[in-house]
């Protein structure tokens, strides 16, 4: 990240102040970027991360790629046989397209060897199977794999190289968002937006998905009269107006087709359903960085909310209700305010230790932190997002007495940092 670029990024977050935009209607298409050359981490910021904007990557960016090469037969379907030599033993877990279970599908685990030999079936019945339609989902292929089965399989663009997310987990050595899809044509992800309204990207190895991308907000106009969210977008149930009463009113989806090897990135709180127009690999991280922060603590705090509303008969009678919250938040949402400021502590120690080296250490270093600058930008996002958890009332009720260093000391020290990266 250049200096320029932060400065300007640093605005729109200041203009902000705090609040987190909703989108409007979606544009009329998605932008395709075709040249790598002519696009830098710079153009991205701008064009696509700030104004929280979706775009379609040409497959010139993933050439390089050996998954590309190696997983596919020139004919650019699967290799079947090169997938099953390589992970033939490796434990999958398959989703079934075809049940309903609340707003998603099923799971069962089964090795790669039964799901590639239910897929050759499946084809052989010309696309259906009494087994339903299976589709390989959340994959964790990095974590469940050693280095050499994964050289180069792909290569981080550097657009999607912020990654707090992943960064966070790789410290803690325990989970990843970074995953591999595989199924037929017609397999397909319900209606839904990523988890801790993180980004997405999206590569097809091979295969294309056409994509039903909805601005935040939009997914307002889609709920029933109960408020729930659709399971299947484009059920004609929709047009039930008694059920779904503001359908009407909602704005067309962005559709994107993307082509074998070009790269999706889906915008933050981008509601989105996905289908395989073919028998379709492909590779998809969560991610969380900078830019979208504050939407991820936004979405954190209307997750509590949402708990204390559901238990808020029991708010009088139970001594630790306040804590109890945090509990569920944990078990539904995977993640409660105690731990996002673990998240965040982690986080920020790296970039305080990026920012005690010389400026000549790091200087125009594109690498995976993307140097000083981007350490620079960092620490500024995190004081804006710490002080307000700090001062969020239901994390003054959290116990942090026991936590290794205290969120206010944490807050000093990353303004104390903050103050000495003007000069940067
Ligand atoms: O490819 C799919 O089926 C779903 C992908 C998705 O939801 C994502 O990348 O966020
Ligand atoms: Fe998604």
């Amino acid at each position: 990240m250049d200096r320029e670029t932060r400065t300007f990024a640093e605005r729109h977050f200041r203009s902000l102040e705090g609040r987190v935009l909703g989108g409007g209607a979606a544009p009329a298409r998605a932008a395709f970027i075709a040249a790598p050359a002519a696009f830098s981490y710079a153009d991205f910021v701008r064009g696509f991360l700030l104004p929280n904007l979706p775009c379609v990557f040409s497959s010139a960016f993933t050439e390089g790629w050996g998954s590309r090469r190696r997983w596919v037969t020139p004919a650019g379907r699967p290799d079947f046989q090169y997938l099953l030599d390589k992970f033939g033993d490796v434990i999958v877990p398959v989703a079934n397209c075809g049940v309903q279970e609340y707003n998603s599908n099923p799971k069962e685990h089964m090795s790669f060897r039964d799901y590639i030999s239910y897929w050759k079936e499946y084809i052989q019945g010309g696309y259906s199977s009494p087994r339903g339609c299976l589709y390989l989902k959340d994959w964790h292929l990095c974590r469940e794999s050693t280095v050499e089965d994964l050289e180069d399989v792909f290569t981080l663009p550097v657009y999607f190289s912020s990654d707090w997310l992943n960064e966070f987990w790789d410290a803690l050595d325990v989970d990843d968002y970074r995953f591999v899809y595989a199924g037929p044509k017609g397999s397909w992800s319900p209606f839904h937006a990523d988890i801790f309204r993180s980004y997405s990207w999206s590569v097809n190895i091979c295969g294309r998905k056409k994509w039903l991308l909805f601005p935040p907000g939009q997914e307002e106009a889609l709920r029933d009269c109960h408020g729930n969210l659709p399971y299947d977008v484009t059920a004609p149930v929709l047009l039930d107006a008694r059920l779904y009463p503001r359908f009407q009113h909602s704005s067309p989806p962005l559709e994107v087709l993307q082509e074998a090897g070009e790269m999706v990135f889906v915008p933050s709180g981008w509601h989105h359903q996905v289908y395989n127009l073919d028998d379709t690999i492909s590779i998809n991280h969560n991610w969380v960085n900078g830019y979208n922060l504050a939407n991820m603590w936004h979405f954190l705090q209307q997750e509590l909310q949402a708990v204390q509303r559901e238990i808020s008969e029991w708010k009088d009678s139970m001594p630790d209700w306040h804590h109890h919250c945090q509990v569920i938040m944990k078990s539904c949402s995977g993640i409660n305010f105690g731990e996002f400021y673990h998240f965040l502590k982690i986080i920020a120690e790296k970039r305080l230790l990026v920012l005690g080296q010389g400026p000549e250490v790091f200087k125009d270093s594109p690498g995976p932190g993307l140097g000083q600058q981007q350490a620079a930008f960092d620490v500024s996002r995190l004081v804006e997002v710490l002080t307000s958890l700090i001062t969020h009332p239901d994390f003054q009720r959290v116990d942090t007495s026991t936590f290794s260093l205290q969120p206010e000391e944490l807050l000093a020290q990353l303004k104390d940092a903050m103050s000495s990266t003007a000069a940067l």
